[in-house]
């Protein structure tokens, strides 16, 4: 351990014994974590395990302060030290990813997407619809004219992956808000192969004609062609919203490039914080110019006060991942992936897609004669802590699965 590491490290430990003092259990409980961390193989694909200085930069006075609003444009006085937070945090996010505008308040990855769909709902209403009611702003609109709106809202459809084989709740899952908020379809994989069929993706989206259609995922083991999904978009007049919440740190690292980087190509991209990309738990969207003003309106439309503390440990996380050994960071995230799915294949392992080409690989367990459940509960025994999982039309269910997803960030 470096000198840094290890001052902190103490410092640390002294604030613990600063939280022993009022409630023993929850500094206990917050011991026993770490132990557990380091007692057990983390390979949680959603987890990771963020820097000491991103943990610290969230337990500070910056925790005490309100600032709804956006920078030098607070509904609160006093925000100067939030502005300075806020303005650091996304030049980060926008000098790493390479991006028009970014936007850090959300509070997740669910408020980012919430805040997405909002801010693309808005944008597309507001070029044509306002024009037709004579308003510049949604802030000029009456409530009739709000009435209007919202019947058009409910003729708004989106079209995400399914949840079935890899999608995540908030690509229009009936049971998520996503898919009571829009008519909805789901676009599968293919059902040999197990990847993405673009052609068929695009003969449904002609068909649908979704108004949103979103790429991402969070159990498929394989890279995303951002160009053709922009294609696809284009061709049937859709907004490509990307939720890359899960490989934003192999954009960051510089491992997905090219087609398989998502920020030339979509609209709008929303991401957490924590899981690929090792920093603090949060959400973050990006998005061109274009769609700037409206995704600026998350808070008060979405969100509650935004969490300076947090903000701010977002701004360190990104100015980790602009270092070299980031970089370094997410190729090895992505060959252990490899290297992990080749060793279970040459052990019979059945892999849904034969293999994996990102952070993740979903065992399907079912040959073994196990459900996915059992897989989870003898490998957390043996002290490897992953998560069950749903493989593409899996005969178990969602609550006892027949696969297994493994991820390497951590
Ligand atoms: N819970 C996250 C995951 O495990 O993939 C997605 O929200």
């Amino acid at each position: 351990m470096s000198d840094l590491a290890s001052t902190a490290s103490q410092i640390y430990q002294s604030a613990l014994s600063v939280i022993e003092a009022i409630e023993p259990r929850i500094a206990n409980a917050t011991r026993q974590e770490l132990a557990d961390q380091r007692a057990s193989l983390k390979l949680i694909a959603s987890e990771n395990y963020a820097s000491l200085p991103v943990l610290m930069t969230m337990g500070t006075w910056l925790s005490d302060k309100y600032a709804e609003g956006t920078v030098g444009h607070r509904f609160y006085a006093g925000c100067q030290n939030v502005d300075v937070v806020e303005s650091v945090a996304t030049e980060h996010a926008r000098e790493l990813f390479g991006a028009e505008y970014a936007y850090v308040q959300p509070h997740s990855g669910i408020d980012a997407n919430l805040v997405a769909y909002w801010a693309i709902l808005q944008h597309r209403i507001e070029s044509p619809a306002l024009a037709a009611l004579g308003a510049k702003n949604v802030n000029d609109l009456s409530e009739s004219d709000w009435e209007t709106l919202r019947r058009s809202f409910n003729e708004q459809r989106v079209m995400g992956m399914s949840l079935d084989v890899g999608g995540h709740l908030t690509h229009g899952f009936r049971h998520n808000i996503s898919g009571k908020m829009f008519h909805q379809k789901s676009y599968g994989t293919d059902p040999q192969t197990q990847l993405i069929d673009y052609d068929k993706l695009l003969a449904d989206a002609r068909e649908f004609k979704p108004l949103i259609l979103v790429a991402g995922y969070s159990a498929y083991p394989r890279r995303v062609n951002f160009a053709k999904m922009r294609e696809i978009a284009d061709e049937v007049g859709a907004t490509l919203f990307v939720d890359m919440a899960h490989f934003a740190g192999l954009v960051a690292g510089k491992v997905f490039t090219g087609e398989e980087d998502p920020i030339p190509y979509a609209h709008v991209v929303a991401s957490t914080t924590h899981k690929s990309l090792r920093g603090p738990r949060g959400g973050f969207v990006l998005a061109t110019q274009e769609y700037a003003s409206s995704v600026d309106r998350g808070c008060p439309m979405v969100l509650g006060g935004p969490l300076s503390h947090v903000m701010a440990a977002k701004a360190v996380a990104f100015a980790e991942a602009r270092r070299p050994e980031f970089a370094t960071y997410a190729s090895a995230v992505a060959d252990n992936a490899k290297t992990l799915a080749e060793g279970l294949l040459r052990r019979g392992v059945q892999l849904v897609t034969g293999g994996t080409d990102n952070h993740l690989v979903l065992l399907d367990v079912g040959s073994f004669g196990l459900t996915g459940r059992q897989a989870e509960s003898a490998l957390l025994d043996s002290g490897i802590v992953t998560n069950r999982n749903s493989v593409p039309h899996d005969p178990n269910g969602a609550w006892y699965t027949t696969g297994v997803r493994i991820g390497t960030p951590p």
